[in-house]
C-alpha cells in the first residue's frame, strides 16, 4: 500500500493487508526462531505468567512467523480479539478505532539478522511476540479494548499525546507487582533482549506504584531504556482506572500541570523502588526529545 495512503488513512478498512505469510523466506522463519528462543530463555522467571499461558495458548513458537489466520482462529475463542496485517505505524484514529474494534494492528516485516537488537519501527516480532499473547487474558483484553475507545475521543479532543504516554507506561512498558516479585507485562520490555535485563539486573530506573495523572504528566524518550517504570497488581485495576472520567477536563488539567521529568521522583510519587539512576548519569541522555 502507498505510504501516502497509509498516512492519510482515516479508517481501519483502509489500512489493513493480507500478511502474505507464503512470502516469509527461510531467512525470516530462522530470524523469528533466533529472537524468539532467546528472548524466552530472557523473559523466564521475570514475566508474568499471564504472559506465558498467552503464548502458549497461542501456539506462538520457535519454528517460525506465526500465520494470523491460525492464531486468530485461536485468539477470537478466548477474548474475541484477532490480529490485523497493517504496513507499519499507523495513524492514531484508525489505530485506536482498531483497538476499541478488538483488532490489533501488526506489522508484517520481520527484523533482519543484522537488526536483532534494535529497529527504530516496531516489525512483526514485537508486534506479535511482544503485545499478542497478553491479548488472551480477559482483564488485560478488556483494558486494550476500553484504551482504543477511550483513544478515539482523544484524536477528537487532543488528547492524544496523554494516550502515548499512558500506552508507553502500561502497554509497551509496565510492570506487575505479583507475590513472589515485581514482574513484566509490557510488550516493549517482552520483545527486547536488552531492556528484559536492564528492567531486571539494572538497579538504575525508578519503580512507581501506578497512578493515572502521574503517568499523563510524565514525558518519556523512545530511544533509550526507560528511567522509571509504573507497576501495577492487578490487570483489571487499568480498566478500573479508566472508568468514569471526564477525559476532556483531564487533559486540560494535564496540559495546565507541570509535566514530570522520567528521570525524576517526586513527595507525590509512590516509590516501590528508588532507582540509583546510574544508567543515564553513565550514558550522556538521548537524542530524541521528551514525548
Ligand atoms: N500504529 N501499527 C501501529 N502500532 C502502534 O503501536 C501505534 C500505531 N500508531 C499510533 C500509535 N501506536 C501511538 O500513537 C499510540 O500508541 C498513541
Ligand atoms: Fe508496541
Amino acid at each position: 500500500m502507498a505510504e501516502h495512503a497509509v498516512l492519510t488513512a482515516h479508517d481501519a478498512a483502509e489500512v489493513r493487508m493480507d500478511q502474505a505469510w507464503g512470502s516469509y523466506t527461510p531467512e525470516d522463519h530462522a530470524v523469528w526462531g533466533t529472537l524468539f528462543d532467546r528472548q524466552l530463555r530472557t523473559l523466564k522467571g521475570q514475566v508474568c505468567q499471564e504472559y506465558l499461558d498467552g503464548l502458549s495458548a497461542l501456539g506462538i513458537g520457535a519454528e517460525g512467523v506465526p500465520e494470523f489466520d491460525r492464531m486468530n482462529a485461536r485468539l477470537r475463542r478466548l477474548t474475541g480479539w484477532e490480529v490485523v496485517a497493517v504496513p507499519g505505524l499507523i495513524p492514531s484514529r484508525p489505530f485506536f478505532q482498531m483497538l476499541a474494534n478488538r483488532q490489533f494492528p501488526a506489522g508484517t516485516f520481520i527484523r533482519t539478522q543484522e537488526q536483532l537488537d534494535y529497529l527504530e519501527e516496531p516489525d512483526i516480532f514485537h508486534d506479535v511476540f511482544g503485545h499478542v499473547p497478553l491479548l488472551t487474558d480477559p482483564a488485560y483484553a478488556d483494558y486494550m479494548a476500553e484504551y482504543g475507545r477511550i483513544g478515539l475521543e482523544a484524536v477528537e479532543r487532543k488528547g492524544v499525546k496523554f494516550l502515548a504516554r499512558l500506552n508507553w507506561y502500561t502497554i509497551e512498558f509496565g510492570l506487575i507487582r505479583k507475590p513472589e516479585s515485581v514482574q513484566v507485562y509490557g510488550a516493549g520490555i517482552c520483545s527486547s533482549f536488552g531492556e528484559a535485563r536492564y528492567v531486571v539486573e539494572d538497579p538504575s530506573a525508578h519503580w512507581l506504584g501506578f497512578d493515572l495523572e502521574r503517568v499523563l504528566r510524565r514525558g518519556y524518550y523512545i530511544d533509550d531504556f526507560q528511567a522509571s517504570y509504573f507497576v501495577i497488581d492487578r490487570f483489571e485495576d487499568l480498566f478500573d482506572v479508566l472508568q468514569g472520567r471526564d477525559w476532556p477536563a483531564l487533559y486540560d488539567r494535564m496540559r495546565e500541570a507541570p509535566q514530570l521529568s522520567p528521570f525524576e521522583v517526586a513527595p507525590e510519587d509512590r516509590v516501590i523502588r528508588q532507582g540509583t539512576g546510574d544508567y543515564w548519569r553513565a550514558f550522556p541522555q538521548t537524542k530524541a526529545k521528551l514525548k
